[in-house]
């Protein structure tokens, strides 16, 4: 099986060792790590998505499949980013919002951010209104990036910005936001000062949202 195959077979097939020991191969196969998220894994993690939603696969292959894609994202974080903190750079807070525990894109887009240069201080899953803006007070945030997956916990978004809003924290930190249900539209209309459809453009969002 092609190399590229056999990443999109191991999340397909919810095997975390396959996916850890395909990315390896892949690697030393001389494969760029942009290349093995974006045309091996990605497509695998969108299929089981897609798989899900048609009742052709259940809870627990999802989240067998959801570990194999960590494991594999593991193996590539060094390659995708520098995560030694660079003199100067901006600080970023992320979370995925409260009530969802979906972490594996808020963690790609922290490890892509670290890569552009930024400091990430990542406050996990389900994280309420307060925690996040508590959080970024106590770090003196330069950016609130807020992750979110269920139609349901869009809600919760909209309440972690307003809430940013409302102590006029934001005057000083911008805020992003992302995740598979929200858009431009939707940030626009709950007040957050950028989006960003996916990991690679939320850094060149979050630079652009730096010079403002
Ligand atoms: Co969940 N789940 N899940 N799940 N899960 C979805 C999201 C779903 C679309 C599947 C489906 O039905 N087809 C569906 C949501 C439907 C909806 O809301 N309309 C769903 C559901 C229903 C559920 C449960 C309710 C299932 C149940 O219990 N019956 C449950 C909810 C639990 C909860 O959160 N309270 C649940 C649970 C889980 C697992 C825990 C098993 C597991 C997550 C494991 C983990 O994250 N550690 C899981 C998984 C793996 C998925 C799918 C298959 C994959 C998500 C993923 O990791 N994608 C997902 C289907 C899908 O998305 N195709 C699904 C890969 C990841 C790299 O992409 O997270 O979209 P994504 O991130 C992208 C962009 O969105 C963007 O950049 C990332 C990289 O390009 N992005 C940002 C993300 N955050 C950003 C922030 C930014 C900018 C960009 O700025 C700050």
């Amino acid at each position: 099986m092609a190399l590229l195959d056999q990443l999109r077979a191991s999340i397909l097939n919810s095997d975390p060792d396959g996916a850890k020991e395909a990315t390896q191969k892949a690697l030393q196969e001389g494969l760029e790590a942009e290349t093995i998220l974006n045309e091996g894994l990605m497509p695998g993690i969108q299929e089981v998505g897609e798989r899900f939603g048609r009742n052709e696969l259940f809870l627990p292959e999802l989240m067998v499949s959801g570990l194999a894609m960590k494991e594999a994202l593991e193996v590539l974080k060094p390659f995708l980013s520098d995560a030694s903190v660079r003199k100067g750079a901006k600080k970023a807070v992320i979370a995925t919002v409260a009530g969802d525990l979906h972490d594996i894109g808020k963690n790609l887009v922290a490890m892509m951010l670290e890569g552009g240069g930024f400091e990430v201080v990542d406050l996990g899953i389900d994280v309420t209104a307060e925690g996040i803006l508590e959080a970024a007070r106590e770090q003196k945030a330069d950016l609130v990036c807020l992750s979110c997956l269920l139609t349901t916990t869009m809600p919760a978004m909209k309440d972690a910005v307003q809430r940013l809003q409302q102590t006029g924290l934001e005057s000083k930190a911008k805020v992003m936001v992302g995740g598979a249900p929200i858009t431009q539209a939707y940030a626009d209309a709950i007040g957050a000062d950028g989006y960003a459809v996916d990991a690679a453009s939320a850094v060149i969002r979050a630079k652009e949202l730096m010079t403002r």
